[in-house]
This record gives structure tokens, sequence and C-alpha cells, in this order.
């Protein structure tokens, strides 16, 4: 397929509540649309980079430098056979994984559309619905996190995942524990805590937790795995985890019992894929982790997680939890069983809404073969 243009596009969206982790406060989320053309299709991807280098060194600004600069200039006119045709032009760049992977995603998006199918069914996905959950950020006080939780039970979702912090963990997963004794739970520290920590995360043994996310530093094996020896709970990996060779290390020295994938953070939907094939090989059980994306980036989430291995529900939540208009429709409903439906449609299943994309659009640029 010949690659005739690429349009960016940095948006923001406000979010329908705002959402607090171990390292801040977000009230609005921008992101980076990535809009490809190829003999007369048209392919969508997300960059999932935030503002500022926070969870990862990756912001908007780096992004759009690494994919205009580049990126976009590898492929701008050249035919591409495959997505390994693109990983391997994308080879010689180091890191920027979230750029790396939003303009593989509109790729995948035109294959996809190219071959008449959807894009769950181009990777070889097996479900038609997915099992999901919701992150519930840090709340001012224990009593609005509890009704937060309570209002998104009364949503219909089926697991939970905690933040947590310094200050803001055994005591408050110890009440969401005695209040709903049943309920799947798990917790994200996004990288708060030092080994030294180790007797907060034994005290959480007994809490009957799914896991415990990324509890040290975000780019450590060895204290991880000291950790994990101590720990009946599962230790699940974010943060430490960029590459399928950063899986296969952090396997081999026990760091971590569970992977959470991001396709943002691994550097595409290629590398993810490869990231489940070794984590099922090995019995590690995977799931899909999730950035507050649009709709965009949620239907590639959801065609990831149908893949076999994505055995622990995603974070992958219903539109209505993140934004009040979303740039693509349509939106992802949960469904009584705590699922979202696969889009059976062709490509990714969404489609841009021009106005609200220029409604929400900060700049944007033009690129040409
Ligand atoms: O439902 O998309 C979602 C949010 C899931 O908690 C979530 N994401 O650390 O995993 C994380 C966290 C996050 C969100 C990190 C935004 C960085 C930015």
């Amino acid at each position: 397929m010949k690659i005739d243009a690429i349009a960016l596009h940095h948006v923001e969206l406000p979010l329908v509540t705002p959402f607090e982790t171990s390292f801040g406060r977000e009230y609005n989320r921008p992101c980076i649309l990535v809009e490809l053309h190829a003999e007369g299709l048209v392919g969508w991807g997300e960059c999932v980079a935030g503002s500022g280098p926070w969870y990862s060194y990756e912001t908007i600004g780096t992004a759009w430098h690494v994919i205009s600069e580049f990126l976009v200039p590898q492929l701008l006119g050249q035919n591409l056979d495959s997505p390994a045709d693109l990983v391997a032009r994308f080879g010689r760049v180091r890191g920027h994984a979230m750029a790396r992977a939003s303009v593989e995603a509109a790729f995948w998006d035109i294959l996809a559309q190219a071959q008449g199918l959807s894009l769950a069914t181009l990777i070889g996905g097996e479900k038609q619905r997915v099992a999901v959950g919701v992150s519930v950020g840090i709340e001012p006080t224990l009593p609005e996190l509890l009704s937060r939780v309570e209002s998104y039970l009364s949503d219909g979702y089926g697991r939970v995942k905690l933040k947590i912090k310094p200050g803001w963990d055994v005591q408050v997963v110890r009440a969401v524990r005695e209040r709903w004794p049943d309920l799947l739970l798990q917790v994200d520290a996004n990288s708060a805590y030092t080994l030294e920590h180790a007797p907060i995360f034994k005290a959480m043994d007994d809490l009957n937790l799914l896991l415990i996310e990324q509890p040290l530093h975000h780019e450590d094996f060895v204290d991880h795995a000291k950790l994990q020896a101590q720990l009946q709970t599962p230790i699940c990996l974010d943060e430490s985890i960029h590459s399928p060779e950063h899986a296969r290390w952090a396997l081999d020295v026990h760091a971590c019992k569970v992977i959470n994938i991001k396709v943002g953070r691994v550097g595409g939907l290629t590398a993810a894929k490869q990231i489940h094939d070794l984590c099922a090989e090995r019995g590690i059980p995977v799931w899909c982790g999730g950035m507050l994306e649009t709709n965009v980036g949620r239907a590639a989430n959801v065609a990831l997680a149908t893949l076999p291995n994505f055995t622990l529900p995603g974070d992958i939540s219903a539109s209505d939890r993140y934004y009040r208009e979303d740039v693509a429709a349509p939106d992802f409903v949960l469904n009584d069983d705590s699922t979202l439906s696969v889009p059976s449609a062709v490509g990714s299943g969404v489609s841009i809404n021009q106005s609200r994309l220029q409604a929400a659009r900060l700049r944007h640029l033009e690129l040409r073969a």
C-alpha cells in the first residue's frame, strides 16, 4: 500500500471527572490523533503521550516532534505490505514507543479496511466481548472514594483498580475490601514506593487482591523480583515493560507474575502481540491497560484484548467514564456482564466525528508524499 499523506491532530478533551494518580491530578486529557491516507483509505491511530513527562518521558511535544520529523518521512510515498514493514522502517528509532505505536495503529486500521476485516479479526482475536474494569483515582477523602466505587459498581463494573500512594494505601484498600468482600480488586502504585516499603505490601497480602501493579521504580526489575519473593499476591509490571525484550527480562528474573500490556507503552500492536504470545507460552496472564484514550485508542485496546491470553479484565471502561463528547463514534457501552462488545465493522470500528475533532483541536499538521 502506498502511503500518500499523514496528518497529525493535537486535541484536548475535558475528563468527565478529574483523575488523580500518584503523580498528579488530570482535568483534561490531550492526545495526538494520527490520520494516515493510503490508496483512497483513511486509518486513525491515537498517541497516548501525556501533557508532561510524568507517567513516561514521552509528552505530546516529544511525540509530535518524533512523529513529524523522524517517523512520517520514513513512510511518505513508500509501499508498505505489512505492519512488519512499518516496524522495520522505524527500527533505527530508540524509545519513543508511544509515537511509534500511534502511526502503526493508523496503518493497522487501514490494513483491516483494505482486507475487509475487523481489526480484532485481523490480529487473530477470538472474542465477541472483552471483560473490563474501571480504574479509580485517588480521592480527597475515604468516604468520597467509597461513594465513587459504589457508583461505578452500580454502573455495572465487576472489577475495580484503586490508585495508591504513600499515605493512601493499606487503610484505604482494607476499607474497600471490607465493604465489598467479593469484589475483583487490584491496586496500582505507579512506582510511588521503594523496597523499604515492603511491609505495606505485605500488609495488603491478605486482602485478596488480583494483583499489585508497578509498586517500585519505573525501570526496575531487580527490586520488584525481591518484593515478589516476599508476597503471595502477584506483582504486575506496567511502566517497566517497554518492549518484548523487557517482558522476557522481567519474566526471566521473576520480577512479576502478570503483565499489563499497553499498545502505546510497548511501541505498537505488533510488539503488544509479541508480548501476549510470550506470556501465553510462559503461563503468565496479561490484561490491557488504559491511558484515558478517546474512542480511537479504545477501539484498538478492545481489539487487542480479544487475543486469548488477555484473561484478566482490562482498564478499558465504557466511553461515558471518560468524555462527554468523544471525537469518534460509536461510543463503547458497558454490557451487564462488565464487558464491552467488540466492533464487527470493518477496520477499527469507530469513525471520526469531524466537527468534534475540529472543536477539540489545538493544532494540526498535514504532510504529503
Ligand atoms: O481507564 O484508561 C483508563 C485509565 C487507566 O489507571 C489507568 N491508567 O497508570 O495505568 C495507569 C493510568 C494512567 C492514565 C497513566 C493516564 C497515565 C496516564
